[in-house]
């Protein structure tokens, strides 16, 4: 259920209300419960909606409101919260840490009114347009699981760090302030091949990494406090800098003395590191090589301006391909099939794409050269022929994160790039069809995860075919 509570998301502010999830008023919380599922059981809500739980683990998803024109407010409100799809036959193996040692941590950026309430601008940029309408929300407090800025005790061991950048537009390019690194072993809902061990990580929002965390390897031998900090610019990536004591950063980890100096306790017990950071992950994990035949799409992302002049041009909307989520849809894949799109971003910033029912990753990301030659055609003509993509998708290759390359909920799509991602509408673990009917309607959409985006318009309805 859901209700309305006073939440005080730091010491120093008044309660605000937000919307709670629960299976009570008491117990009721922000973010909601996190459902713990098992791979292959099916979850039924009320009996009218069931949900079959066949993503491959690890299975890091989440769950949230999603009215139409709506779900920025929403998701500021509060209805969100952790989702997870446990497969013990293939995880246990992989001896992670658990209980007390595997933290969820939802990260989201939130401004607030002097009273303590949640901030949303209500006036439009373009009010003659749009009254209400805002290109992004931006908050420059840092909540973690609903509280601000705040800190966590951990031991010197693994952790398991389950990380969603749950904002409605920012996004996070998170590093620990002594540069402890992160092993990368899932990324959404599915495990990597191999683990990757990096010192920076960048979330899209909706973006989620399953990280190992060794506490062990800090070397101050005192109680030591770690911050996680946050450096991506907003928009991303060309957008305004983080500030170091706001935005900058996202929360701070107690690291326990190993021992204590001058005094007569005796040496606690090393804290017990037995878990792994598993070699191998999932083997259907990464795309290694296309099928020889596969249906390709174009999928171009315009934004729409007031003017043309750079100065004086406010943002109006966003669309894809030109067209809004009422005209009739044009991506319409045969169900159990495995599709090539080449997303094609003619806005200043990155988006995180986003598909309903089908994961994908990326395979590819190509440079546009004369971007603004080919954007001006596009905007004539939404034509990749007319417009001579072949000669402008010709610039740099950039390579695909080894952390991001496996099946993916949300993908990142830099500007001026052309990317292409493999789009798998079956099961990616075994290749089977859907243990339901994907074609039934009303069907799916898909959409930009960046929340005032996808309230305007940038959302296209995906409809599969049998
Ligand atoms: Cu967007």
């Amino acid at each position: 259920m859901g209700c309305l509570r006073m939440q005080q998301f730091h010491r120093d502010m008044p309660p605000t209300p937000v919307f709670v999830y629960g299976q009570s008023l008491q117990t009721a919380t922000f973010p909601g419960p996190t459902i713990v599922a098992r791979q292959g059981v099916p979850l039924a809500v009320e009996t009218t909606y069931t949900y079959p739980n066949v993503q491959p683990a690890a299975g890091n998803i989440w769950y949230h409101d999603h009215a139409l024109g709506l779900t920025r407010a929403s998701l500021l409100a509060g209805l969100l919260a952790a989702y997870i799809v446990e497969w013990p036959e293939l995880e246990m193996p992989f001896n992670l840490p658990s209980g007390e040692f595997d933290l969820h941590l939802v990260i989201a950026d939130r401004q607030f009114n002097t009273d303590g309430t949640i901030y949303m601008n209500s006036t439009g940029v373009e009010p003659k347009i749009h009254p209400q309408w805002q290109p992004e929300y931006f908050g420059e407090v840092i909540t973690v699981n609903g509280k601000a800025w705040p800190f966590q005790a951990v031991q010197r061991r693994r952790y398991r760090l389950r990380i969603l950048n749950a904002s409605n537009a920012r996004y996070l390019n998170i590093r620990f302030s002594n540069g402890l690194p992160f092993t990368v072993i899932a990324s959404d809902a599915t495990y990597l091949s191999r683990p990757v061990t990096v010192s920076n990580l960048l979330l899209s929002p909706a973006e989620i990494f399953d990280v190992i965390v060794d506490f062990s390897l800090v070397v101050n031998p005192n109680a030591t406090d770690i911050e996680l900090l946050n450096s991506a610019p907003y928009p991303f990536p060309t957008g305004t800098p983080t500030n170091d004591s706001l935005d900058g950063k996202v929360m701070a980890f107690n690291v326990s003395a190993k021992w204590q100096l001058n005094d007569d306790i005796n040496t606690p017990t090393p804290a017990d590191n037995s878990t792994t950071v598993p070699e191998i992950g999932v083997p259907f994990a990464k795309v290694t090589a296309l099928p020889p035949t596969m249906k390709t799409r174009y999928i171009v992302l315009y934004e729409n301006m007031t003017t043309n002049d750079p100065n004086t041009g406010k943002t109006m909307n966003l669309y894809i391909n030109g067209l809004r989520l009422e005209d009739p849809p044009t991506e319409t894949p045969i169900s159990g099939t495995t599709e090539l799109w080449h997303v094609i971003n003619l806005t200043p910033d990155n988006h995180p794409l986003h598909l309903h029912l089908a994961e994908f990753q990326a395979v590819q990301m190509l440079q546009l050269v004369d971007p603004d030659m080919f954007k001006t055609c596009m905007l004539q003509h939404n034509d990749t022929v007319i417009c001579n993509l072949s000669q402008h998708a010709v610039g740099a290759l950039q390579p695909v994160p080894e952390e991001e390359k496996t099946w993916k909920n949300v993908v990142k799509i830099p500007p001026a790039y052309v990317t292409s991602v493999v789009v798998a509408f079956r099961l990616v673990h075994n290749n089977m069809p859907y243990p339901f009917d994907a074609t039934a309607a009303p069907g799916y959409v898909y959409h930009c995860h960046i929340l005032d985006h996808e309230d305007n318009a940038m959302i296209r309805p995906l409809t599969l075919l049998p």
